[in-house]
């Protein structure tokens, strides 16, 4: 008899959290109780998780008793002001938002990648940025037997990171362009449809992103190396799912392409799709749904034999945010 558990989604009616329970059913994690909470508004909506229909509850202070497991995504004051109370109920809090991510005291894990940092958790365990996550997937193998110095780094993100109202926007905004109607963006601070927008989040005062910087601070907890440079520019573009990554990486030890493309098929949780003759490589579009990371148009840099350029995508509502959160949480009742 395998243990169950009773696990709580919190933002359950959210582009992250219906992912986190559609996971749950699809991985055939071992739930005794799924209780599913988001905000007044939706208290009452009923969600399907396999054969049963489950009432969206409000989100409280007293929502967590029993539980044992809790996956928050309902944005980073949510967690903020709940993770304490489920905390102090004695669930594990696995959290999706910025909030918790730099913590001392909070690991932040890919579970491919720093699977040890799990049991570190003093009640409350992170799950990296969307960005992130894909990222250090790629790198793990390269820092491991190539050495990583430096990381290069621009991004192609899906409005789905933004949650359902940019999806939304997304839509509206590209069919009243092409019917020639105005439409005043509500979500980003530009029109996203037939355009793109090099700022995600917040500019910090150094010129650089909050998501930027969030990749910048992230890659160097998860990879436990405080040395590695990395400089990344995030750029939103008019896609629903799939973030794509542009990379470029300088080694301690020469890039042979072929052992590290054979490096990157034996790792966990990536696919290797690089055939330039058939015109193959990792698109958005292909992303959906998919769990694994996908990696291609791998080449040596034409000026050193210590540097490479490559081409990373995952869907990013799941490896990007509720596979991996459910990755941990599998780790987590493994022990
Ligand atoms: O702080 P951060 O980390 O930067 O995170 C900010 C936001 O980013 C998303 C997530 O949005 C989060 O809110 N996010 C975070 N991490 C992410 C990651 N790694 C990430 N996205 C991708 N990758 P989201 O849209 O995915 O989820 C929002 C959920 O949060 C719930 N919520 C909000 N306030 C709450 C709360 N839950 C409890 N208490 C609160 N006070 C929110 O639930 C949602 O589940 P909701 O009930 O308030 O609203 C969802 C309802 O609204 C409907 N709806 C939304 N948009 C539209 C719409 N209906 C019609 N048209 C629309 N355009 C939904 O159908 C639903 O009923
Ligand atoms: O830090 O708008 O997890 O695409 C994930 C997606 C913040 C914003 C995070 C987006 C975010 C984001």
């Amino acid at each position: 008899m395998t243990k169950k558990y009773n696990v709580a989604v919190v933002g359950a009616t959210g582009a992250v959290g219906q992912k986190m329970i559609e996971t749950l059913q699809r991985r055939n994690f071992p739930v005794n109780k799924l209780k599913l909470l988001a905000s007044a508004k939706s208290a009452g909506k009923m969600l399907n998780y396999k054969d049963e229909l489950i009432v969206v509850e409000e989100l409280t202070e007293a929502s967590f008793e029993g539980i044992n497991i809790a996956l928050f995504s309902a944005g980073g004051s949510i967690s903020e002001k709940y993770a304490p109370y489920a905390v102090d109920s004695g669930a594990v809090v696995i959290d999706n938002t910025s909030h918790f991510r730099m913590k001392e005291d909070v690991p932040l894990v890919v579970p491919e990648v720093n699977p040890e940092d799990i049991f570190t958790h003093q009640g409350i365990i992170a799950n990296p940025n969307c960005s992130t996550i894909q990222m250090v997937l790629s790198l793990k193998p390269i820092a491991d037997h190539l050495g990583l110095k430096k990381v290069v780094v621009s991004t192609y993100q899906a409005v789905s990171g933004t949650g359902k109202k940019a999806i939304e926007e997304l839509k509206e905004q590209s069919s009243a362009f092409l019917n020639k109607e105005k439409y005043t963006p509500k979500v980003y601070p530009h029109t996203i449809s037939f355009n793109l927008i090099p700022q995600i989040d917040v500019f910090e005062e150094n010129g650089f992103t909050k998501e930027e910087m969030k990749m910048i601070n992230e890659t160097k907890k998860i990879m436990h190396d405080a040395k590695i440079q990395v400089n990344a520019t995030c750029v939103r573009v008019p896609v629903f799912v799939g973030h794509s990554e542009s990379v470029y990486v300088e080694t301690e030890k020469p890039i042979n392409v072929e052992e590290l493309r054979g490096l990157w098929e034996k790792f966990e949780g990536l696919k290797l799709i690089d055939d330039p003759k058939e015109q193959l490589y990792p698109m958005p579009r292909n992303s959906e749904g998919v769990f694994d990371t996908m990696v291609g148009r791998l080449r040596k840099d034409v000026n050193s034999d210590h540097a490479a350029s490559f081409w990373v995508v995952a869907d990013n509502l799941l490896k990007g945010a509720a596979l991996n959160a459910v990755q941990i949480a599998e780790k987590l009742i493994s022990n």
